[in-house]
């Protein structure tokens, strides 16, 4: 019993030992042997600003290698990828897989990605504000409706640039340090599906560059009713001279623009040609600062104010409030020169603004402030009436950088000293008669060029805010 039960067990042995050296054999056959090449894809079609999930189930692979065309990421070496498309279209991902013996095997997948409502943002995700708006990143959706351009071809790849958005007509180059806009033309416009994080105002950097000789032209921000495409305009860049080149980008400025936090869809309207644009730095602006001073015209807190009443018409000029792109708060003064304002008068235009307490006792200050916007090259008087006569200063095209003014259609804060404002221009300063006000702001075109524009209707508009005494 005690031998048959050894001799049991030493068949046991053998069975293991043999069943053991079956699988080692098997084990030395599978390093010969190749692994499958498998992997499959969550969808191949499927609706813009979706996701597709690429798996490699491959077996034995040395290395897996996925490229995906037009896809983000365009490469991964991880079996597992998520993938999105940044433009609608059709686009090939393939997988690569090494195995150890040296030997290569693909698979393709054919993606079509389809399905625009527009007008939706580049690469389906809005830019968040405050943030950088690239000017080549326009919405898709197409002519008409994401661009408008004048030819149907891309210029700039025909001149030789490499391709970006190819199929647009809008003529996005691509230079060796930018990729911007160029060719542009009058009436051509670019849209911009944007998220404002928050409603407030902001300042629009726009980057240009021009290598022409008379300069770039005024670009227009609007913004478009997403519901109605109606447009709003919400300032302009002003025309630019030459900036030293065509990739020779320098910032125009458009200032406190008024913007609601949520989607927005903004249009940079061209106005002309030779302008070249890279991108739009959107600047949210800081709460105001209060003022130590006598406010005037300003919706600021200051420590003491005398209004200046609604500014009269007294030849040649409308006068409008309007509501938005203010310098500071909601609202501006628009002078706008027309001679058939119903005051014509021969020679000159002029408004007059009186303090709601008259005289007005600016004794204690040391400079006037005022915020000036226009395109006008034409001169202006900035101008207060005392009882002891007129006092003003001249602000003239080619010299009124001294107070920091530019006649390019961007607010300029100006502080200008009071005792600058000389009688009739010239004469002695105001100093003695500070305390003898009776107009805080006149308006009034300079003798010297008003004959030259009259009858040009809006050929002198003015915008003007924020006017306050101050002692520094
Ligand atoms: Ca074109
Ligand atoms: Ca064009
Ligand atoms: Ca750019
Ligand atoms: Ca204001």
């Amino acid at each position: 019993m005690i031998l048959k039960n050894s001799t049991r067990y030493f068949f046991l042995f053998l069975a293991v030992f043999i069943f053991s050296c079956e699988n080692d054999d098997v084990r030395e056959v599978t390093l010969y042997d190749k692994g499958l090449t498998e992997a499959n894809a969550s969808s191949t079609t499927i609706k813009f600003g979706e996701t597709i999930e690429f798996t490699s189930t491959s077996t034995k692979a040395l290395t897996t290698n996925w490229t995906f065309a037009g896809g983000a990421p365009g490469t991964s070496i991880n079996p597992n990828v998520t993938v999105t498309y940044a433009n609608p279209g059709t686009y090939e991902a393939q997988l690569v897989v090494k195995y150890i013996d040296n030997t290569i095997e693909t698979k393709t997948f054919t993606i079509v990605v389809s399905g625009i409502d527009p007008p939706l943002p580049f690469g389906g995700v809005a830019v968040d504000l405050e943030g950088t708006i690239e000017a080549e990143n326009y919405d898709l959706g197409g002519e008409g409706v994401a661009y408008h351009d004048n030819e149907e071809e891309n210029i700039a790849i025909t001149n030789g640039s490499a391709s970006y958005r190819e199929d647009d007509g809008t003529d996005v180059e691509v230079g060796t340090t930018t990729t911007h806009i160029s060719n542009t033309n009058d009436g051509e416009w670019t849209n911009y599906t944007v998220n404002v994080l928050e409603t407030g105002n902001y300042n629009f950097e726009f980057m240009v560059a021009s290598g022409s000789p008379t300069g770039g032209k005024s670009i227009r921000l609007q913004s478009v009713n997403q519901s109605t495409g109606v447009t709003t305009n919400l300032g302009e860049t002003g025309n630019f001279a030459n900036t030293g080149g065509w990739t020779t980008f320098t910032s125009k400025t458009i200032s406190n623009v008024s913007l609601t936090a949520g989607s927005n869809t903004l249009r940079f309207h061209f106005t002309g040609g030779d302008t070249n644009l890279d991108k739009v730095n959107v600047i949210a602006v800081g709460p105001v600062l209060p003022i130590n001073g006598l406010g005037v015209f300003t919706e600021r807190a200051i420590t003491a104010s005398n209004l200046g009443q609604a500014p009269v018409n007294n030849g040649n000029f409308i006068i409008t409030t309007v509501n938005t792109g203010a310098y500071e708060g909601t609202n501006a003064y628009l002078y706008s020169f027309n001679v058939n304002s119903g005051n014509n008068v021969t020679g000159y235009a002029l408004s007059v603004m009186s303090p709601s307490t008259s005289p007005l006792d600016a004794t204690p200050y040391n400079y006037y402030n005022i915020a000036l916007k226009t395109t006008s090259t034409k001169n202006l008087r900035v101008r207060m009436n005392t009882s002891a006569g007129n006092y003003w200063i001249t602000l003239n095209s080619t010299t009124d950088e001294t107070y920091g003014m530019a006649r390019d259609g961007a607010w300029h804060a100006l502080k200008i000293p009071l005792a600058d404002f000389k009688k009739d221009g010239s004469g002695e300063n105001i100093l003695p008669n500070k305390d003898k006000i009776v107009a805080c702001l006149v308006m009034r075109t300079d003798d010297a060029d008003y004959p030259t524009y009259s009858g040009l209707t809006g050929a002198f508009d003015w915008y003007v805010d924020d006017i306050f005494y101050s002692v520094d």
